[in-house]
């Protein structure tokens, strides 16, 4: 990762483009190993297809502590086994903040400490804010896709097995008024 100078980033709201961009991240279901409820579902749904759940564009600026990343990450409408689809979700390992800006559709934004719970809903214009210490996982409650801006410290790092290793403390499904949040079951 190289520094960058100051610099404008171009971003088409209707592309879903930055411009200049860095890389581009695609997940597919079969990168979301372990994190539905269902797993059998899960595997049905990596063979029948392994749709994309979602991906992230990211900004020219560097991962590298006390730059400023920015990122769009966009997640594609749908359930496995009645768990709406969502990110992988992560800790920042050296406790570090974060901002979401949503830019388009419906989102939720599940934060978890390892004790307590927050949910946020995110709609174009909620800035959802993750203090350090809080792991965080976004979801799409709509029918359409949900888009938002992520902003964050270079340094502090993805930490993806806390989330396997500790849950997200609550589970969003697909419930008959929209979303439904239940607690956390393992497997
Ligand atoms: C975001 C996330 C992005 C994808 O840029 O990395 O939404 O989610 P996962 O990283 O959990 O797959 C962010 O929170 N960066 O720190
Ligand atoms: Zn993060």
């Amino acid at each position: 990762a190289v520094p960058v100078p100051p610099m404008s980033i171009r971003f088409d709201q209707a592309a879903g483009t930055l411009s200049p961009e860095g890389p581009t991240l695609t997940r597919r279901m079969s990168d979301l190993e372990g994190l539905f409820r269902d797993h059998e579902a899960w595997e049905k749904a990596v063979a029948d297809g392994d749709p994309v759940v979602y991906s992230v564009i990211s900004s020219p600026v560097p991962e590298i502590d006390r730059e400023l990343p920015q990122s769009i990450t966009t997640i594609q409408p749908g359930t496995t086994g009645g768990e709406l689809w969502m990110t992988k979700g992560h800790q920042h390992p050296n406790h570090q903040g974060e901002i979401y800006l949503g830019i388009s559709g419906r989102g939720g934004l599940l934060m978890f400490d390892g004790t307590e719970t927050r949910w946020v809903e995110m709609t174009p214009g909620t800035i959802g804010y993750m203090p350090p210490g809080w792991a965080h996982r976004s979801v799409n409650i709509g029918d359409e896709p949900y888009s938002f801006l992520a902003v964050y410290p270079g340094g502090a790092g993805h930490d993806y097995g806390w989330v396997l290793e500790h849950g997200m403390g609550l589970r969003a499904l697909s419930g008959a008024d929209g979303v439904e949040l239940v607690d956390y079951v393992e497997g």
